[in-house]
């Protein structure tokens, strides 16, 4: 049997019909070092709860699907970097083991739906990797934009993959990909790219008619929000992706590969840069949350106006 837990924060926000925002896991246990990226995950919550919304951290601990996790349940998964990084294929089968895992993007729209969470911020998502054509490295991420329906918020895919093959399953799925007050689809630590964006919203509250009508429509599948990192904040594309480059070809050489490619990928990035991509992501992440919230707010506005 499922064995699905609110926090008291989230039980109470949804009683009263408050807007609530998912947010991942994984990012917290492969995508930052201990630390920073528990003062990442709590100022996310912070800002969320600032932003008018209620936030619900979404984890696999001891057999529970975790949404919204409470303070010193953040810490300990903080530090647990044996924790195991879930996907689609394998959060029922750590449920049914009692097994402790974080939540990709995929695992954590799963949970949201059951939860009953319309919207979810994240870094950036998985997608297609460069050289996919030989190794079929897809995310799973992608597949799960197409069938679950939860409004993603994200810096775009992240710099490490394939952005125009990204787009093209993305395009082939039916998933919109819609960039947040911009044409330039966003690059994750780069707030533009040389690719166009195949959608442009430019409110939040534009973004949650667009997924109330999806809903209505009985369309299957999410909506994927490209939101750029701030200006201030960015790293130009010009001098990532040299790093980039150099990050993917130690990849190679050390035939890194499966679950373990974009963990390696994101550290690699981090100390090549001395920790300014980590700072750009933690700043990114922040950016997608107060985006977030202000949807899911509208979100509960537009619900309560029909
Ligand atoms: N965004 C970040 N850092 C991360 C991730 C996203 O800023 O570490 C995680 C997400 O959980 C995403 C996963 O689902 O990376 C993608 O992994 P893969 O490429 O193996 O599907
Ligand atoms: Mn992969």
């Amino acid at each position: 049997m499922l064995n699905m837990l609110r926090s008291s924060e989230v039980a109470a926000a949804q009683a009263a019909g408050r807007a609530v925002v998912a947010l991942e896991s994984t990012i917290i246990t492969h995508g930052m070092p201990y630390p920073q990226n528990l003062e990442m995950a709590r100022g996310v919550e912070q800002l969320i709860r600032e932003a008018g919304a209620v936030p619900a951290t979404i984890a696999v601990i001891d057999g529970v699907l975790h949404i919204g996790l409470e303070d010193s349940k953040l810490e300990e998964l903080a530090q647990r970097p044996d924790a195991a990084k879930l996907s689609r294929a394998d959060m029922a089968l750590c449920l049914s083991q009692g097994g402790t895992g974080a939540t990709t993007v995929a695992a954590t729209m799963i949970g949201a739906r059951l939860a009953g969470i319309d919207v979810f911020a994240t870094g950036g998502i998985g997608g297609v990797h460069r050289g996919a054509e030989h190794s079929f490295d897809v995310s799973a991420d992608l597949q799960e934009l197409a069938q679950t329906p939860v409004t993603v918020v994200a810096a775009g895919a992240k710099a490490i993959l394939d952005i125009p093959k990204t787009l093209e399953v993305l395009e082939t799925l039916g998933v919109p990909v819609i960039a947040y007050g911009q044409d330039s689809l966003p690059a994750f630590w780069s707030c533009k790219s040389a690719h166009p964006a195949p959608q442009r919203l430019d409110t939040a509250a534009d973004i949650a008619r667009a997924h109330k009508l999806r809903t209505e429509m009985k369309v299957p599948g999410g909506q994927l929000v490209a939101n750029p990192v701030p200006q201030a904040d960015q790293i130009p594309q010009d001098e990532i992706e040299p790093i980039v480059q150099r990050a993917l070809q130690e990849a190679e050489t050390q035939n890194i590969a499966a679950k373990a490619v974009t963990p390696f990928l994101l550290q690699r990035i981090f100390e090549l840069t001395e920790g300014r991509s980590l700072a750009t992501n933690i700043a990114l992440v922040r950016n997608n949350a107060r985006l977030a919230a202000e949807i899911a707010v509208a979100l509960g506005d537009l619900e309560k106006s029909t």
